[in-house]
């Protein structure tokens, strides 16, 4: 009989424990599908105080560089790799061993590893990977799949940190931890799908309008929409990469194009995580600026791991900095009244508009991505933006 191979990958819990005995049980982060079951462990394992979601992985290191201050120990920093580039500069001028010097065990999900093939996004961030840890002089190594030499790895680590302050980072490859089921699962009682809300807004934008979307499952299913109603996808761009940017973007085509309405579709934890670019387009009082967020309180497109953004108020907060007209609704009919209410005034009246749609988690499980390339989608949206 054919024996299936067997799949060596390591147990949450084994390295979690592992950490725990090395004395590192804090946690801070942004979650990463590659990383999903461990996060989800986490979650189920640490207390509220110890495993921090943070709004971006620089603010991750901000705050395991607190947790060192006050305790002696190093904190553990989890992140995709495309979250390198936020904590290079906390890790420059803060826990660099020629500035405060303080040690940090950064887990970082591998994308886009050469040779392993991904979405387009991942591509570049994957081969820079471990050549910007060697420039910033951050030690590394990639965790190994079983659980005796990960423990040898982790020991050396620790040991390093121990003795010199420093940082050290695991880079972590696709299926490299076991699975494990979220036991403690936020449910919001909202009924309406992100999908679904996606496509109300759409149908109700106008022909002329562009729309620039958030990362991940925002844009695919925007994206999807698009095929469905056999409509191109000039007037969309899918920011696939550039998490919590999507805002920026549109501002720059809302400020170049002023007779031309801009819709930013956002997710909660992108706003959050560059949530400072709010009060950059209230600045700047654009009359054809629709900042639409889908707020599902989740990090659902790698693993549904909870936000602040159920939370707090943003449209009080998009109010506070300036926006001129904010909205909440969470039911379709709610949605479109509100739709139509926005259309008609931005004719008239000061923009910038927020609008959040409360959702619930969650999206279709056969989700396409995006079958046009990155210059693709730039080349066909200047093209449009040209008309
Ligand atoms: C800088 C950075 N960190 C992390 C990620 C991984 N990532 C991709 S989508 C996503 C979640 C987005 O959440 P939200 O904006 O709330 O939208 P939702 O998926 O809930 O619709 C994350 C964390 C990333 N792409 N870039």
């Amino acid at each position: 009989m054919l024996q299936r191979p067997e799949i060596i990958m390591i147990r949450p819990s084994f390295f979690y424990d592992t950490l725990k005995g090395f004395g590192i049980d804090f946690y801070a982060g942004v979650p990463d599908s590659l990383l999903k079951n461990l996060c989800a462990y986490v979650t189920d394992h640490a207390d509220a105080n110890h495993n921090i979601i943070a709004a971006n992985e620089g603010g991750a290191v901000g705050l395991a560089a607190g947790h060192y201050l006050a305790t002696g120990q190093p904190a553990c920093v989890y992140m995709q790799n495309s979250g390198e580039g936020n904590v290079i500069n906390p890790l420059a001028s803060l826990t660099d061993q020629e500035v405060y010097n303080i040690p940090v065990l950064l887990l970082i999900g591998w994308r886009g590893k050469p040779g392993v093939h991904d979405e387009p996004q991942h591509v570049k961030q994957g081969k820079v990977t471990t050549g910007l840890l060697s420039v910033m002089g951050i030690d590394y190594t990639i965790l190994s799949k079983e659980e005796e030499k990960a423990e040898a790895q982790i020991k050396k680590a620790v040991d390093y940190m121990r003795h010199t302050n420093e940082c050290y980072a695991l880079v972590i490859e696709k299926d490299t931890f076991d699975t494990y089921t979220l036991q403690n699962v936020e449910e919001n009682n909202l009924t309406l799908s992100r999908e679904e809300a996606i496509q109300i807004v759409a149908a109700a934008i106008s022909a002329k309008d562009v729309v620039v979307s958030t990362t991940g499952m925002i844009s695919r299913e925007l994206f999807e929409y698009r095929t469905a109603m056999n409509q191109g996808h000039e007037r969309d761009f899918l920011t696939v990469g550039s998490m919590g940017h999507a805002s920026q973007i549109a501002l720059g085509i809302a400020l170049a194009q002023s007779r031309r309405r801009v819709w930013c579709f956002d997710g909660d934890g992108a706003a959050i995580m560059h949530m400072g670019g709010m009060a950059i387009v209230a600045s700047k009082h654009p009359q054809n600026f629709v900042h639409v967020v889908f707020n599902n309180g989740a990090h659902d497109s790698v693993g549904g791991q909870p936000t602040v953004g159920l939370d707090i108020n943003l449209p009080d907060v998009a109010y506070a900095v300036g926006y001129k007209s904010v909205y909440s609704v969470s039911a379709k009919d709610e949605l479109s009244k509100q739709l139509s209410i926005i259309n008609s005034q931005l004719t008239t009246s000061e923009g910038p508009v927020l609008l959040q749609v409360c959702v619930k988690k969650g999206n279709r499980k056969d989700l396409g991505r995006p079958t046009t390339t990155p210059v693709q989608n730039k080349e066909a949206i200047m093209a449009f933006l040209r008309k």
